[in-house]
């Protein structure tokens, strides 16, 4: 028999993805939320340099979204979409398709990142398949990729600490070499001028596997969860060619880059590369509900149509796929976008934030300071024998004195809602650079 705790006892809760023994020591504990801010446990105010976790584009508890959800759930709690369907679930795949790039006409719902990523690498094996390339079944990712935690994302991802612990994972799968380049891009400003000719260690591959046994290759538009490797010029237009060359689908995993967070509605769109498949989540519902989408083009739909029209096309799905309440969640999500201009406010913001985050070059361990749209990173040299230390005392320091920012690794990653305005913008700065010339 379990022990009886009280509710307000914290074991019991097996935390995600944290050092659950230090944390249960000094908890931090958010209690509310509001616009850029949250508010702690005792009282704090908390502004938000993450956007929760890279979701809340729009900023929390924005009231058109929170009241579409209430209405929703108290109208339709559920409905399945296996050989039914609500309207909530057309319309919300509607309007995704008329902010995605030019050609992604058809949305798969599923709940997560992880799930998106999942359902990406089945429908790219099945397509290839469909269309009678039955050997292309190898999926190549990239070292440092993040393509969530299920077992074929985890496969294709490329860092370490997030694979050597699950085993030999998928068969089949390769990767590329990561983009990352300090020496030469120290400090770049926007995308680094060097290493467009990474690009070409996917010639590696196909020389290696050869082109008639690979279904797909995965990448993160910009690799945020590693510390945020933005891709040098010219690397992405040159992997997608590449591809387009060999008939190799090109996934673009924009779990993070969708919607708004570059200055354009996808990362697609900022560097003008039209990939196969892109797959989505997070800022989808901004935050508020789970649900993810995998953005397919006709072409790829239309390879799974071919058969009898009685016959299931696809044998994939997720109970919760195109769930009721994450749709009405999509659907107001999309429409604060769309009235505050939220898709491309980052491109007029993004000059502030890139000169305003370049100011804390100098200062002391900061190693490298990368950024794209309203994404940055500072990363740091790491304390000898102690990877990652670093970059937590420095969450922990800036936490505590009223920032949120996310640590990974030895780097700082920062990604605020998309209405930051200035003044919040030189608050988060004035914060963090008072911690770090403090911090050890
Ligand atoms: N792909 C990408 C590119 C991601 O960034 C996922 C898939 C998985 O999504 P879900 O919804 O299953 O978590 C992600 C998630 C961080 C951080 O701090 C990043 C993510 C999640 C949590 C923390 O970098 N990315």
């Amino acid at each position: 028999m379990s022990a009886k705790l009280a509710t307000n006892d914290l074991e019991a809760f097996w935390m995600p993805y944290s050092a659950n023994r230090e944390y249960k020591k000094a908890p931090r504990l958010l209690v509310r939320a509001e616009g850029m801010y949250y508010t702690t446990d005792d009282g704090r105010r908390v502004l938000d340099g993450t956007s929760g976790l890279w979701c809340v584009n729009a900023g929390h508890c924005r009231p058109k979204i929170v009241e579409a959800i209430r209405k929703q759930v108290g109208e339709l709690d559920f409905a399945g979409t296996f050989q039914m369907g609500h309207p909530r679930a057309f319309e919300c795949a509607s309007q995704l398709v008329n902010v995605a790039p030019p050609g992604f006409n058809h949305v798969f719902f599923t709940n997560s990142g992880s799930e998106s990523v999942e359902t990406a690498l089945k429908i790219a094996l099945a397509y290839q398949r469909a269309k009678g390339n039955a050997s292309k079944v190898r999926l190549i990712g990239r070292e440092r990729g993040y393509h969530g935690v299920n077992f074929g994302g985890t496969s294709v991802g490329g860092i370490a600490n997030n694979r050597k612990w699950f085993g030999t994972l998928l068969s089949g799968v390769d990767h590329l070499r990561h983009t990352h380049d300090l020496a030469r891009n120290a400090f770049s400003r926007g995308e680094p001028e060097h290493g467009a000719e990474f690009a070409d260690d996917l010639e590696r591959l196909v020389t290696l596997h050869d082109a008639s046994t690979i279904a797909a290759v995965i990448v993160e538009p910009v690799a945020c969860s590693t510390g945020v490797l933005v891709p040098p010029i010219g690397y992405l237009k040159r992997l997608a060619a590449f591809c387009a060359r060999h008939d190799i689908l090109l996934i673009f995993d924009e779990v993070i880059t969708a919607f708004g967070r570059l200055g354009t509605p996808f990362g697609a769109d900022y560097f003008g590369v039209s990939p196969d498949i892109i797959t989505t989540a997070k800022g989808i519902t901004n935050g508020t509900i789970p649900m993810g989408a995998v953005f397919v083009k006709s072409k790829i739909y239309d390879a799974f149509m071919a058969g009898p029209e009685e016959a299931i096309d696809l044998f994939h799905g997720y109970t919760y796929s195109g769930h009721p309440v994450a749709c009405a969640a999509c659907i107001a999500t999309l429409e604060v976008y769309k009235e505050e201009g939220l898709l491309t406010r980052a491109a007029e913001l993004a000059p502030y934030w890139q000169d305003a985050l370049h100011s804390l070059k100098g200062l002391p361990h900061v190693i490298d300071i990368r950024n794209i749209g309203l994404i940055g990173a500072i990363e740091f040299d790491p304390m000898p024998g102690e990877p990652m230390k670093r970059a937590h005392t420095r969450f922990v320091e800036a936490f505590n004195r009223g920032l949120l920012v996310r640590a990974t690794g030895d780097t700082i990653a920062l990604s605020p809602p998309l209405i930051i305005e200035k003044k919040e913008i030189d608050q988060l700065f004035d914060i963090f650079g008072s911690v770090l010339k403090t911090a050890n």
